[in-house]
């Protein structure tokens, strides 16, 4: 019997002597791996007197975190294998890498992919090398990693990314650990409320994890050093039943976790059974650990006379300047000895059978989860016929439509479509009915496990529409349902999407290094619809205007973005219709809401599509010989050009115009940098080399010319977009504002065409003079001009 501090006896608890011994020895194994990959390029058993030469040169990984994240592998080992349970690990201190690539490596799932680790002396030897090595494998738990779908670089988002992925799948179990320092980001913060969203009949379960090791980099945790009860309370007002595990006795610490994980599943099961079998319909408040543990814990304990475990020195590499301080590297080798190497590893560098026994069999283990591989399972989304929901075109611009509230109807076939295999969802912060696509909603709902009052509408513990006012939690929700092979749509006002421009950072990361991967799967598409447009926020004014997430977006892989900016309701059904087909994408749509006028058929649209930009000759005077060419792309952008040829055509008849809408903005780009991009014929033939081209931009007018700066005749394309002026005005005078009304654009054109070069002075008289009349009108009436208003093209 062991008495250990906490005054418990080691040998009290479910585990037997025998598994106790087995299960320590495991973790021992997973550990000394770990030390491993961030230590040691030869020598892998230390089967020989550690030296400088089996030691790397550059130290780069995290410890501090990675021993209990092992301690949790383990446990969960035992869990899955006795309960049969189908579950994923995500990690939310990433950096904690080493510790699951030794883990999969344990349990054989990494030598299956990577079949050069193998399970002996040399595949280990190949596992420490790689990793953090040049053309090897990332520090943290990056897609390389098996059983991973979050890579955990970025902190805040472990437990969005567990919720999403246990939205839909009943029979998953998502541990997800969340570092307590991550537990200080602003998106972990909200996620604790995912609870209220997620229904027991029909999700899977989440256990959050609160490893609260004590430190980040250099500082303490907030949640470390309030009161254990105030944290417990905290965790109790998020609606969660706490249970909290605390100690740094090894042996204690395995019986008591065997012994409340087995309370903590077990209460899971009856949550679960209550609302599947008995008809449970309230909010349960599901468990959460929280494990109090020294950081760096079985790491060296002092370095230097300073402290190490159990303090924010145990973050990174406890012992470094080993070719300096020979002293540090016995002490590693003496850390590495205390794992007692010899007894986890046979002869051959292979782990010993009886320790092999503790981790799962095939598709159980969480290397192997499907769920962590999402494209395995992804099944082809049902997409009803878009054509059947076609806006009408009598007479070109003559009726007005809200574009985003005919793609609500194709969302909501779409739903319907899918609701049998369940795996479709929509997302939006609080702006599903706002952005106008509210049709998705009807008969299917909004999910909602909080309380209700009679005022509230259509929410419902079955509802399949996602909405909380954290552009983070819909973001994280539905990358994580994406990742395990579902499918989404995401609706965001425009100007407030920035709020996740980091988040599509590390999904675009992800997806560009999972398309090297041949063992990740493709996943579907994560698609934006952007909406409440800059050009139509005047009533909201300045803090809602703001185009730049293309900008940001473009940044992006080009194998990874798409960028579609629809002029109309067909144009926006046709691409709807392909990104929520497609796959690995990020799709980004930018359509407006407000009643605004309809241009093309939808064969039309159709082939506009499919080219991504194209001329309208039906607008167009050219001949085939434009002298100047009327650029247009977004859907106020295209209206102001359409009116400005109108204009065009009244004052400067015989002038020869060419009218161009781009719908997909990569299209404008050479094919070298975007394979959406048109071959440099095709542009000249659009965009003839000596013709100016007037080019009417949604968003900042500099993004176009990064985009054309390698086309010919750069020189002549004259952008007009937004340039961050706003404030609460007429929708008009917003476009005035910024240069891009329809009497500037027409200004542009004369002052641009060499021979119209006569007429330019009295243009510019002519233009000051609308522009004064349109003032004057909007201060005095608080309306735009009838004649803007009732604007209609003319044939
Ligand atoms: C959003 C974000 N901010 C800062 C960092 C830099 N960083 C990496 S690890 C770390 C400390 C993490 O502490 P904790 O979550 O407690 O993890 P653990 O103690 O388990 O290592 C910080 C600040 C980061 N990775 N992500
Ligand atoms: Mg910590």
């Amino acid at each position: 019997m062991v008495e250990t501090a906490t005054g418990t006896t080691a040998n009290q608890g479910p585990l037997s002597p025998e598994l106790l011994a087995k299960m320590d020895a495991y973790w021992r194994a997973a550990n000394y791996l770990s030390v491993g990959q961030i230590y040691l390029k030869d020598n892998p058993l230390l089967e020989r007197p550690l030296t400088l030469d089996d030691v790397k040169p550059r130290l780069l990984g995290h410890w501090g975190t990675t021993p209990g994240l092992n301690f949790l592998y383990l446990h969960w080992n035992r869990v899955i294998r006795e309960r049969g349970l189908n579950m994923i690990y995500i990690i939310g201190p990433g950096h904690g890498g080493p510790g699951l690539v030794a883990n999969t490596y344990l349990e054989g799932s990494y030598s299956e992919i990577y079949p050069y680790i193998g399970q002996d002396r040399d595949g280990i030897k190949r596992l420490f090398r790689q990793f953090s090595w040049p053309f090897g494998v990332p520090s943290h738990v990056a897609p390389e990693t098996p059983g991973s779908i979050h890579e955990g670089g970025e902190l805040g988002y472990s437990l969005v990314h567990a919720f999403g992925a246990a939205f839909d799948n009943p029979d998953l179990i998502v541990a997800c650990v969340v570092g307590d320092g991550e537990a200080e980001t602003g998106p972990l913060a909200t996620s604790w409320h995912s609870n209220k969203f997620l229904n027991p009949a029909t999700d899977g379960a989440v256990l959050p994890i609160l490893h609260l090791n004590g430190y980040k980099i250099a500082n303490p945790t907030v949640l470390a050093r309030i009161p254990h009860a105030e944290l417990e309370d905290l965790m109790r007002g998020y609606g969660y039943e706490p249970f909290t595990l605390e100690g740094d006795d090894p042996a204690t610490m395995h019986q008591q976790a065997a012994s409340l994980f087995d309370t903590i599943f077990d209460r899971i099961a009856a949550i679960q059974k209550a609302a599947r079998e008995d008809g449970a319909t309230e909010r349960p408040a599901w468990p959460m650990l929280i494990l109090r543990t020294p950081k760096g814990w079985t790491g060296p304990k002092f370095v230097d006379g300073k402290p190490v475990e159990n303090t924010w020195r145990a973050h990174q590499v406890p012992l470094s300047g080993l070719r300096e301080n020979p002293d540090h590297l016995r002490q590693l080798e003496e850390w590495m000895r205390s794992y007692k190497p010899e007894e986890l590893f046979d002869a051959k560098g292979r782990l010993r059978e009886d320790l092999a026994e503790i981790a799962p069999k095939g598709r159980l283990r969480m290397g192997m989860n499907a769920h962590a591989n999402g494209g395995l399972l992804l099944k082809p989304l049902i997409v009803p016929n878009f054509r059947d929901f076609a806006v009408k075109i009598e007479g070109r611009g003559q009726q007005d439509v809200e574009s985003t509230r005919v793609l609500g109807r194709l969302l909501h076939a779409v739903m319907k479509a899918n609701h049998d295999q369940k795996n479709f969802r929509v997302f939006g912060p609080d702006e599903t009915a706002s952005n106008r696509i509210g049709d998705v909603i009807t008969g299917t709902g909004k999910r909602w496990m909080a309380e209700t009052l009679p005022v509230d509408e259509e929410l419902s513990p079955n509802g399949r529409v996602m909405e909380v006012l954290s552009e983070h939690m819909c973001q994280g929700w539905l990358e994580g349902y994406l990742l395990t092979g579902r499918h989404g749509f995401f609706s965001c006002y425009e100007a407030f999407i920035h709020i996740v421009d980091s988040m599509v950072n590390q999904h675009a990361k992800w997806l560009k290094t999972t398309r090297e991967i041949p063992w990740r799967k493709p996943i579907a598409s994560l698609n934006y619809l952007l909406s409440s447009l800059v050009w139509r926020q005047d009533h909201n004014g300045f803090s809602h205007q703001d185009p730049g997430f293309i900008d940001h977006l473009l940044n992006k892989k080009a194998d990874v973005v798409r960028i579609y900016l629809p002029p109309d309701a067909n144009t926006l059904l046709s691409v709807a219709d392909h990104c929520l087909r497609s796959h690995n994408y990020i799709n980004l749509i930018v359509a407006g809401k407000q009643p605004a006028p309809q241009w093309l058929t939808m064969d039309e649209a159709i082939t506009h599509c499919t080219t991504g930009l194209g001329i309208w000759p039906w607008a167009s005077n050219d001949g085939g010989n434009p002298e100047v060419v009327m650029a247009c792309c977004g859907d106020v952008p295209t209206m102001e050009a359409l009116a400005a040829v109108t204009i065009l055509r009244e004052r400067v008849p015989d002038l020869r115009i060419r009218v161009v809408n781009v719908v997909d903005l990569m299209a404008l780009e050479p094919q070298s940098e975007h394979p959406h991009g048109l071959p440099d014929e095709d542009y000249d033939r659009i965009f003839p080399p000596d013709v100016p081209t007037i080019f009417a931009f949604h968003g900042y007018p500099w993004l176009i010319h990064r985009l054309t700066y390698r086309r010919h005749n750069h020189d002549g394309l004259h952008v007009r977009g937004y340039k961050e002026e706003g404030t609460t005005t007429s929708p008009f005078d917003m476009c005035v504002l910024n240069n891009i009304d329809r009497f500037q654009l027409a200004l542009d054109a004369i002052r641009r065409v060499p021979r119209l070069a006569a007429q330019v002075g009295a243009a510019e008289q002519w233009y000051s003079e609308q522009i004064q009349r349109h003032k004057l009108y909007v201060a005095e009436n608080g309306d735009d001009l009838p004649e803007i208003k009732n604007w209609r093209w003319k044939e």
